[in-house]
């Protein structure tokens, strides 16, 4: 099946888990990809805002090695492309209007991608304020848009689909005081018709099932997993079993 029609498998919410290549030692990937494995997580998302190791391609090595679980990309720049990942994240960043995360940096990209012939998914990527400011947000120069202007999102997420965007992702960043709001979740889903992703400061399977009940199609944990690896079992389970 193709990445992205599991995407958009509406009979199943989905859990994908960010990996840092940059963070983990080898035995730590291998111990995150066999609980991963076991907890039958749906994604791995392999990407970083700023990696300062040559470390990626060696990571998703690993992963599709131990695992039959799809490796996407979740580029933090132009540098982050493999021809071993499964799929590719192309990532629009609306939210702000800075032309380079917009179209410039595809320009780059778009021929190795062409080249390696990845599954490109065209990500309607929203950075929202978490209360703090975001690696995201420094790296890309952009301004995230207001925690509580649920309509500026929802504006936004539409002209994302409108404009032939396939997934949107909802991005409070990683390790935020406080994810992306379930009213805003709510009023987004309930514009778009692709997948909505929704990630950053997502601690608890608790908060995930806000997510998922509020409209989330996929959950992306990164620092949770890294902090405490075992819930990932619970945090599977929850969303799974919500219709
Ligand atoms: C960040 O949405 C992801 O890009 C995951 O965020 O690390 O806070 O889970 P956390």
């Amino acid at each position: 099946m193709a990445i992205y029609d599991k995407f958009q498998d509406k009979t199943r919410k989905k859990l994908a888990v960010l990996i840092d290549p940059d963070k983990p030692t080898d035995a730590q990937i291998l111990s995150m990809v066999e609980k991963a494995n076991a907890a039958d997580v749906d994604f791995f998302f392999v990407g970083g805002s700023l990696l300062v190791t040559d470390s990626l391609e060696h990571c998703i090595k690993l992963i599709k090695e131990h695992s039959q679980i799809p490796v996407l990309i979740f580029p933090g720049n132009s540098l982050q492309i493999s021809k071993y990942c499964d799929g590719f994240l192309l990532l629009s960043l609306i939210s702000g209007r800075n032309p380079e995360m917009l179209i410039g940096r595809h320009v780059i990209a778009a021929p190795y991608l062409k080249l390696y012939g990845n599954e490109i998914i065209p990500t309607g990527y929203m950075l929202i304020d978490s209360g703090k400011a975001t690696s995201v947000s420094y790296m890309s120069d952009t301004t995230p848009i207001p925690h509580d202007k649920d309509d500026i999102a929802m504006c936004t997420a539409l002209a994302g689909e409108m404009l032939g965007l396939k997934l949107i992702y909802l991005e409070a960043g990683s390790g935020a005081l406080m994810p992306v709001s379930t009213s805003m979740i709510s009023k987004v889903s309930q514009m778009i018709n692709i997948p909505l992703i929704v990630g950053g400061g997502i601690k608890t399977p608790e908060m995930a099932a806000e997510a998922v009940k509020a409209g989330a199609d996929i959950i992306v944990i990164g620092t949770a997993f890294e902090k405490e690896p075992e819930l990932l079992q619970k945090f599977a389970k929850t969303i799974h079993e919500i219709k």
